[in-house]
C-alpha cells in the first residue's frame, strides 16, 4: 500500500545507492546517518573512559591487551600522564559533541520532526544533508587530533585558558588547534540544522497541528534548536579567539599580553550552561512521550510541561556563573548566580512531578523503552539534587572540582540523556528500520546498565565529599586519598562491567537490524503521527498529509473503545474535542 505520494518528485523512482544511503536529502536517512556515526563514536568515547578508570584504580599498571599501542600514547601498556590528560579530555569532548548532541538533536530531531508534525521532509532538505556532511567533517577533524605530533587536546573539555592558549604549557600543538577547528566546524553544522528545524516546525505543521497539539518531544526539539542557534556562536567566537591566541600572536586570554583567562571561562560557560540544557531538553521530551504511551494515560499537565521547558531554556542563560563560584567571583555576584540556579529547580521539579502524575494510576507496560524512560526520571532526579548542593556557594567551596561534580555530570548526562537515548532508540527502531529490537536482550541490557551505572557513579559522591579531586593522574600520590582507594577499585570494576554491558546493546541493535521481528505499523499503539506513516516510511512520509484533530496524548479516552486515539482520527461531530 505504500506508494509514496506523487507530490514528491523523487518518490517516483527508487534512487541509487549513493543518493539513497550517502547523499540522501531524506530527513529519515539523515537521522539514521547521525545515529550510525554517533554510535561508532560512542565506542571510542567509552573506550577512553575505560582507560581513565583503569589508571585511577591501578595507577601505572599494565592494561591487559594494550601492549601494542605505540609511545607516546602508552608506554609498554601503561598510560603516560600526558595521554591520561588526553584520555579524559577526549572522552568528554567525544561524548558531549559527537554522541549525545548528534543523537538527541541530529538523529531524533531529523527523524522525528517531519514525521511527528505531519510534513513530507524538512524545510531545506539539501541544507539538511549538508549539515550531516559538515558534522562528519568535524568528527574526522576531531579524530585526526589523535595522530598529530604532540598528541591530542589535553586541557579538559572546557579547555580553560591559559592552559589551552599556550602550546608550551601542555606540549600539545596541533591537537588543540584541531580541537578548536573541529568544534567551529561543528558549530556551522548545528547552525544549519537548527535553522532547518525552527523553520520546519513553524511553517510545515500539518493542518490542525496547533502548537499545543505538538508532541512534547517536538516542543523540546524546537526549544533546543533555538538554544543551539543562540549558544553555539558564542563558543565559535571564543574558539576563534583562542585559535588566534595560539597561532596569530594575540592575547585575548593570555595574562602575559594583557589578556584575561577569566574571559574564556565566561564565554565558555555562557555557551556551556545552555549546552547542558541542549543535552537534556530533548531527553525530557523523549521521556515524556514514552511515559504517556506506556502508561496509557494523557501526559499530566501538558501545557505546564511545555511552559516549564521554555522556562528552563530562558533561565539557562542567567546561571552560567555557577561554574565559576571558585574563580574569585565577588560573593554578591555569587549569591545572585546561586539564587538564579536554584530557581531553575522550579520548572525542573514541575516536570518531575508531572511525570509522576502521568504514571499515577496508569496501566503501565514495562517495555524496554519504558524502563529506560523510568530510569531517566529517577536518575535525573538524583542528578538534579546534587546540582542543588553545588549551586549553594558555601557548599561548593568544598566540593568544587572534586568527584562530586563528576557524579553530578554523569547522573544528568548518562543517567539522564543516555537512558533517554536508549529508550528512544528502542521505541522508534521499528519505525526507522521496520523491525523490532529484541525485548529480552533489551531488558537484560537495561538492568545491567542500571546496576553498573549506579555502581559506577554513586560512589563518586563519596569520593567527592572525601576531597578526591577530579582530573588527577594518580590518586596514590596523595596520602589523604589512600583510604579512598578501595572506592576507586569498586568504581572501576563497575565501570568495566558497564562498558562490557554495552556489547549486549550493540549485538541487539545489529541483530535486530537484519533478523528482528518484522514491525507492524503501530506496534506500541501510540497516537502520534509518525505511527500513521507506513513502516518504514517511504520518501515523502505520508500517502496524503494527515489532518490533525486532537492532542498527542489522548490515551484511554472515554470517546473510543480502544485505549489509544490517533491524532488524525476524525470522530466527527461526536468528538467534543475536535477543532
Ligand atoms: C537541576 C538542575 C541543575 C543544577 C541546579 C545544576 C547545577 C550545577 C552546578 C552548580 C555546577 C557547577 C559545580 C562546580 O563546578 O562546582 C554544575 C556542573 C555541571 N552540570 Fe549541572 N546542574 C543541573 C542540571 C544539569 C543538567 C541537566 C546537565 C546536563 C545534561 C548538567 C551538566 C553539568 C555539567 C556537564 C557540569 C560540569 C561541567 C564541568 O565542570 O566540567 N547539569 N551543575
Ligand atoms: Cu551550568
Amino acid at each position: 500500500m505504500t506508494e509514496a505520494a506523487p507530490a514528491h518528485a523523487e518518490a517516483h523512482h527508487e534512487p541509487g545507492f549513493v543518493r539513497k544511503y550517502l547523499f540522501s536529502t531524506d530527513h529519515k536517512m539523515i537521522g539514521k546517518q547521525f545515529l550510525t556515526v554517533s554510535l561508532f563514536m560512542l565506542i571510542i568515547g567509552g573506550g577512553l573512559a575505560m582507560l581513565v578508570r583503569w589508571q585511577l584504580a591501578w595507577p601505572g599498571s599494565v592494561i591487559p591487551g594494550m601492549g601494542w599501542v605505540p609511545e607516546p600514547y602508552m608506554v609498554q601498556g601503561t598510560i603516560s600522564p600526558a595521554f591520561y590528560n588526553t584520555a579524559f579530555t577526549m572522552h568528554a569532548t567525544i561524548m558531549i559533541f559527537f554522541v549525545v548532541m548528534p543523537i538527541l538533536v541530529g538523529c531524533f530531531g531529523n527523524f522525528l520532526i517531519p514525521l511527528m508534525i505531519g510534513a513530507r521532509d524538512m524545510a531545506f532538505p539539501v541544507l539538511n544533508m549538508l549539515s550531516f556532511w559538515v558534522a562528519l567533517l568535524s568528527g574526522i577533524l576531531m579524530l585526526a587530533g589523535f595522530v598529530v605530533p604532540g598528541g591530542h587536546a589535553s586541557g579538559g573539555w572546557t579547555s580553560y585558558a591559559p592552559l589551552s592558549a599556550v602550546p608550551a604549557y601542555t606540549g600539545v600543538d596541533w591537537g588543540q588547534n584541531l580541537w578548536c577547528i573541529s568544534i567551529i566546524v561543528l558549530g556551522i553544522s548545528s547552525l544549519m540544522g537548527s535553522i532547518n528545524y525552527i523553520t520546519t516546525i513553524i511553517n510545515m505543521r500539518a493542518p490542525g497541528m496547533t502548537w499545543f497539539r505538538m508532541p512534547l518531544v517536538i516542543w523540546s526539539l524546537f526549544i533546543t534548536a533555538i538554544l543551539l542557534l543562540l549558544a553555539l556562536p558564542v563558543l565559535t567566537a571564543a574558539l576563534g579567539m583562542l585559535l588566534m591566541d595560539r597561532m596569530a600572536g594575540t592575547s585575548f586570554f593570555i595574562p602575559k599580553g594583557g589578556g584575561q583567562p577569566l574571559l574564556w571561562q565566561h564565554l565558555f560557560w555562557f555557551f556551556g550552561h545552555p549546552e547542558v540544557y541542549i543535552m537534556i531538553l530533548p531527553a525530557m521530551g523523549i521521556a515524556s512521550d514514552l511515559l504517556a504511551t506506556f502508561s496509557r494515560k494523557p501526559i499530566f499537565g501538558y501545557k505546564a510541561m511545555a511552559y516549564s521547558m521554555i522556562g528552563i531554556a530562558f533561565l539557562g542563560w542567567i546561571v552560567w556563573g555557577h561554574h565559576m563560584f571558585q574563580s574569585g567571583m565577588s560573593p554578591a555576584l555569587g549569591t545572585s548566580f546561586m539564587i538564579s540556579t536554584m530557581v531553575i529547580g522550579v520548572p525542573s521539579a514541575i516536570k518531575v512531578f508531572n511525570w509522576l502524575g502521568t504514571l499515577w494510576g496508569g496501566s503501565i507496560r514495562f517495555t524496554t523503552a519504558m524502563l529506560h524512560a523510568l530510569a531517566f526520571v529517577s536518575m535525573f532526579l538524583i542528578g538534579g539534587l546534587s546540582g542543588i548542593f553545588m549551586a549553594s556557594t558555601p557548599v561548593d567551596i568544598f566540593i568544587h572540582d572534586t568527584y562530586f561534580i563528576v557524579a553530578h555530570i554523569h547522573y544528568v548526562l548518562f543517567g539522564g540523556s543516555l537512558f533517554a537515548i536508549f529508550g528512544g532508540i528502542t521505541y522508534w527502531f521499528p519505525k526507522m528500520y521496520g523491525r523490532m529490537m529484541n525485548e529480552t536482550l533489551g531488558k537484560i541490557h537495561f538492568f545491567l546498565t542500571f546496576i553498573f551505572f549506579n555502581g559506577t557513579f554513586f560512589p563518586m559522591h563519596i569520593l567527592g565529599i572525601g576531597g578526591h579531586m577530579r582530573r588527577i593522574f594518580n590518586p596514590e600520590y596523595y596520602d589523604f586519598l589512600k583510604p579512598l582507594q578501595p572506592v576507586n577499585h569498586f568504581i572501576t570494576v563497575n565501570a568495566l562491567c558497564l562498558g562490557a554491558t554495552q556489547f549486549i546493546f550493540a549485538f541487539n541493535y545489529y541483530y535486530s537490524l537484519y533478523k528482528g521481528k518484522k514491525a507492524e505499523q503501530n506496534p506500541w499503539k501510540a497516537n502520534t503521527l509518525e505511527w500513521v506513516a507506513a513502516t518504514p516510511p517511504p520518501h515523502g512520509n505520508f500517502d496524503a498529509i494527515p489532518t490533525v484533530f486532537r492532542g498527542p496524548y489522548e490515551y484511554s479516552s472515554p470517546l473510543v473503545t480502544e485505549d489509544w486515539l490517533p491524532q488524525n482520527r476524525d470522530l466527527g461531530p461526536a468528538s467534543g474535542l475536535a477543532h
